[in-house]
């Protein structure tokens, strides 16, 4: 594996289920490979806060035997410049094409962090920043979010779906509730285009104008009724999105979203997912959260078997 930015660099090879079976083996035992990562660094390049990702990716890598170094941009690096032929008289201090370069010189394996902009659509959907920093860096890059999408989360997603279901086949319920700032689609993207590689009834609910870019909703179910989509459901994963047709417009706050005991009780016994961090009493209530019916905790546990499992790969595809 030379890249992890989405579903697609898995799909053909190692494939799902490959990788499903590995992080089973890793999460029943972290320190099965403790020398792949040896002599190997791991550098970790984060332009958006991060606390999961940033210690799971850590955490993992130092599992598996890899030095890590860690660097935020614009706080403890220069700030980074992506537009190509600027002259760089503002406030970015480096090009991501020299910095990506440098970083790709001194590590193994790359990773990172970028949000979309919600300004230019374009941009962020062709993921131009991850796509030039995999260009210019030379090594393997694992995204850690980018603009359209979190595969590692979306993959420890699935991992914990696969951890938790009572049924074959579960109905997945991924629903939007309400935020009170605009927010990439990224996790809602990639959680629907890793359930949509998997045997799960899955169901989209959101307010009229959430619809999700064409390409990641595929066939999937979708319904403005959330009450509808709850009924039966296995799995509640909720997410705030702003709208990609209005891009990164809010068009609701509608509290009626919000994910309740009340709409918990809709449901065949769900459990309750969030990728954190959540806005509590704003997705979803504290008597949800602070339930049994919560596994939030499991799944950002899972977050270190998705990055170990992927950073193995990719470690043993880098040569140095
Ligand atoms: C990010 C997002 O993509 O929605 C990261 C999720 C892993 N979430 C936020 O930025 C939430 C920030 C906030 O103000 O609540």
């Amino acid at each position: 594996m030379k890249r992890f930015t989405s579903v697609h660099d898995v799909v053909a090879e190692p494939g799902l289920h490959a990788l499903l079976s590995e992080a089973r083996a890793y999460a029943q035992d972290p320190w099965r490979t403790p020398e792949l990562g040896a002599r190997k660094t791991v550098g970790l390049l984060f332009m958006n806060p991060s606390l999961r990702t940033r210690m799971s990716t850590h955490k993992a890598a130092t599992m598996l035997g890899a030095d890590v170094i860690v660097l935020n941009a614009g706080s403890d690096s220069w700030t980074l410049e992506t537009r190509d032929g600027v002259i760089m008289d503002g406030t970015t201090t480096e090009h991501m094409k020299e910095a990506a370069a440098v970083m790709g010189a001194y590590c193994d394996v790359l990773g990172l962090r970028t949000f979309a902009s919600l300004t230019d659509r374009d941009a962020d959907y062709a993921e131009d920043v991850l796509e030039k920093f995999i260009a210019y860096a030379g090594r393997p890059v694992v995204s850690l979010e980018s603009a359209t999408r979190h595969p590692l989360q979306s993959f420890a997603d699935l991992i914990t779906i696969e951890q938790h279901k009572t049924v074959a086949r579960p109905k997945v319920v991924l629903t939007w509730a309400p935020h009170p700032k605009a927010l990439p689609q990224a996790v809602a993207n990639s959680f629907v285009e890793w359930m949509r590689h998997v045997d799960v009834d899955l169901v989209v609910a959101h307010p009229k104008g959430y619809e999700l870019d064409a390409s990641f909703i595929g066939d999937a179910t979708v319904t403005h009724d959330q009450d509808e989509a709850l009924r039966g459901a296995h799995f509640v994963y909720a997410k705030n999105w702003s709208s990609y047709a209005e891009y990164g417009a809010i068009l609701s706050r509608d509290m009626s979203w919000t994910v309740s005991a009340e709409k918990m009780a809709l449901t065949d016994n769900a459990k309750f997912m969030h990728c954190l961090p959540v806005r509590r009493n704003m997705i979803v209530t504290d008597d949800v959260l602070d339930s049994p019916m919560s596994i939030v905790i499991p799944q950002a546990a899972n977050r270190v078997v998705s990055a170990q499992t992927v950073l193995a790969r990719l470690l043993a595809g880098a040569h140095t």
